[in-house]
């Protein structure tokens, strides 16, 4: 199995994060040759420094990187072609690619909304003979699933059985003696939000609390929130780690404030409570996406009530919003079991890399 995947960089370091996890776990566990293309180095490097900026093709972790750049580099397509987030193609290579040679796959935005079931693994015609396939990763055994490493969860269980391990990671962030302090005799709270979020408000709502709170937040997010000891709350800014290491950050923390794509999907897979900032779309599109998640959940009323208002664009209404009540000792109990109902029920699903795998060998007839 021999795959193109081009990734566009549209903004942040989702469209990247997806795809570069995506063909790592396609390499490792279902035996791919991969050839990425990546039209942003810098936002790649970000994710993974054995990036080089300078090199127009190289090798990371066994996979051929391409920086897709203009003009672009003449290379024969493979047998699959994945466009991920539905990019457009570069027009030279798409001209090279055979309607009966090469099998061209438009990986979709995740989204929980009903509709995608329908259109998950439908051909879309087109008049040069070539046909792209849709594929919706998603919810449901009828979709194409989530992104699992394999052992992810064993992994997971393993990190969340061993304090000493996360007390370890933590003070490896930087945090200092009082932040650990603040930590141990209260909760963590790791944030990674779009800047509109209503963090002021939570702020002081933290620092006033009875309960001690230490929140990470990584460099560059989140700017206007000051770091150290304010009131009950302490707040460490953190380095932007590797994905791996994100995940024990999430696996440790009591609440995640997860946003875009893939930091929501591992904030899912650490089955602690989680608020999804969703990526802003014109037209509130993203509002129906939020929803549509938050129906497949029985999360409690005043959780997800909680989680719409910190999507809300509305200021007035987001700050009226009471963030501690979330994280009483019971509601937060209760929201960290459905967390790992919900984690246990999704992990039932085939995964991303499994069943774009699987539709491929059967395209091939392999
Ligand atoms: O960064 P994001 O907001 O990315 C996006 C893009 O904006 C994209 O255009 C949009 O389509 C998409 O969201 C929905 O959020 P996301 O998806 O969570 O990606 C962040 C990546 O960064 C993810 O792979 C996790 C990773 N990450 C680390 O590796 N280390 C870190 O310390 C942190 C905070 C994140």
């Amino acid at each position: 199995m021999r795959a193109d995947i081009f990734c566009r960089v549209v903004d942040n370091y989702g469209d990247i994060g997806v795809t570069w996890r995506l063909a790592r776990q396609l390499k490792r566990e279902c035996g791919w040759s991969i050839r990425l293309w990546v039209d942003t180095l810098e936002s790649f490097k970000k994710l993974n420094a054995n990036v080089d900026l300078s090199r127009s093709i190289q090798m990371v972790d066994d996979i051929e990187i391409v920086h897709w750049s203009h003009p672009v580099i003449d290379l024969t397509p493979h047998p699959i072609v994945i466009a991920s987030f539905s990019c457009a193609l570069p027009p030279g290579f798409q001209a090279r690619m055979l309607p009966d040679k090469t099998l061209w796959i438009n990986l979709e935005y995740l989204s929980a909304e009903a509709w995608v079931e329908g259109c998950h693994a439908l051909p879309s015609l087109r008049s040069d003979g070539l046909h792209a396939n849709f594929f919706f990763p998603g919810f449901t055994a009828k979709t194409g699933g989530l992104i699992k490493e394999s052992g992810l969860l064993a992994a997971r269980d393993a990190w969340q059985a061993d304090p000493d391990r996360q007390i370890h990671w933590i003070k490896s962030l930087g945090v200092s003696s009082e932040g650990m302090q603040a930590w141990q005799s209260g909760r963590l709270i790791s944030v990674f939000c779009y800047p509109q979020a209503p963090l002021q408000a939570c702020f002081k709502q933290l620092v006033d609390n009875k309960t001690p709170t230490l929140m990470l937040i990584p460099q560059g997010v989140a700017s206007s929130i000051p770091s150290g000891q304010h009131g009950n709350l302490h707040v460490a800014r953190i380095p932007f780690t590797s994905q791996p290491e994100y995940d024990q950050t999430l696996w440790t923390a009591d609440l995640n404030i997860v946003r875009g794509e893939d930091s929501f999907v591992r904030g899912l897979w650490a089955a602690k409570p989680c608020i999804w900032h969703i990526y802003p779309q014109t037209e509130d599109t993203h509002l129906i996406k939020l929803d549509a998640w938050l129906a497949r959940t029985t999360l409690a009323d005043s959780v997800k009530l909680g989680i719409r208002r910190w999507n809300s664009e509305d200021t007035a209404r987001s700050d009226t919003c009471t963030w501690v009540s979330l994280l009483e000792p019971a509601t937060l109990s209760t929201w960290a079991q459905e967390a790992r109902h919900i984690a246990t029920d999704l992990a039932q699903n085939p995964d991303l890399a499994y069943s774009l795998d699987l539709f491929c060998r059967l395209k091939y007839g392999l």
